[in-house]
């Protein structure tokens, strides 16, 4: 008598167990399924970059098994739009916004930002001239899983992160305005000027609800965003490769322009 309720007891344990198991299992399924990646990517004028680009991102997220859409602002008038349509023929997973006048950075990351899909949980910029290297993406969700970070910026001047082939001048304007920021804002990120981040959908959303400046300028006022909002944002070492085709689009006067009315702004509203 007593060993068959031994028995039973034994035999209801287990199958609370085994209960508890398939729950524990469907919850982490359901958070797999449930992520979404939207990558947000400006390009003006790109048509040399933007397949391989497209390529390398596509196969890194597959392999990786991350859901995923991409988000191309593309502005200008060289093929970069049409190699695009053609790519997205054969993967739906590209989203086209297209304006033949470049209306600036800024604007177009508002564009792109306020386009995410409903079910993403998790939003990337990136550069579309191979500037930033999509095989290290998955470093960005280490380190924002082992951080429990909002944002993860790639950072070039953290150690392990590099610019090769980086000429003299633009490691000069670079160093200058991220030592400049450093001074006006306290912001305590070595790369500030990096756009290659990860934002968690809550950070991301609130950066579409706020960026206010057009220009290159906007890549800080994000930065700004996130750390006046109180999110906590941490850095990944990134290996910065010099643009091989193509032109730069950055303009020195007009952004060191940017970047003073963003301080006043900034200044004043804080
Ligand atoms: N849609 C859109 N994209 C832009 C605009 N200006 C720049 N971009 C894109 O923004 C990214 C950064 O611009 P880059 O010209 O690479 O600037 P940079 O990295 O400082 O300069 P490089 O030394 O040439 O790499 C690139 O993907 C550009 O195509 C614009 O007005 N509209
Ligand atoms: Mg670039």
């Amino acid at each position: 008598m007593c060993l068959r309720y031994i028995a039973i007891l034994y035999f209801l344990e287990t199958a609370l167990w085994i209960e508890k198991c398939i729950i524990f299992l469907n919850k982490s399924r359901s958070v797999c399924i449930k992520m979404k990646l939207s990558v947000v990517i400006a390009a003006y004028n790109e048509e040399y970059n933007i397949e391989p680009l497209t390529s390398r991102i596509i196969r890194i997220l597959d392999l990786n098994k991350i859901p995923f859409e991409i988000i191309y602002v593309v502005e200008g008038n060289d093929r970069t739009i049409d190699i695009l349509r053609r790519y997205q023929q054969k993967d739906p997973r590209l989203k086209l916004i297209y304006h033949s006048v470049p209306l600036g950075l800024g604007n177009a990351f508002k564009k792109g930002l306020m386009n995410i899909s409903k079910e993403s949980t998790h939003v990337l910029t990136m550069d579309a001239d191979l500037n930033h290297q999509p095989e290290e993406i998955p470093s960005f969700f280490e380190a924002m899983g082992r951080k429990n970070a909002d944002v993860i910026v790639g950072s070039r001047y953290i150690q392990g992160g590099s610019i090769n082939q980086f000429p003299f001048y633009k490691r000069v304007i670079s160093k200058f305005t991220n030592t400049m920021v450093d001074l006006l804002t306290g912001i305590r990120v070595k790369d500030k000027t990096s756009n290659y981040r990860l934002y968690t959908r809550k950070a991301a959303d609130c950066v579409a609800k706020k960026i206010f400046f057009p220009g290159f300028e906007c890549v800080v006022e994000m930065l700004l965003i996130v750390a006046r909002n109180n999110f906590k944002i941490t850095e990944v070492p990134i290996q910065f490769k010099w643009r091989v085709h193509g032109t730069s689009k950055l303009k020195i006067f007009k952004t060191g322009k940017g970047y003073m009315w963003l301080f006043i702004h900034y200044f004043l509203k804080f």
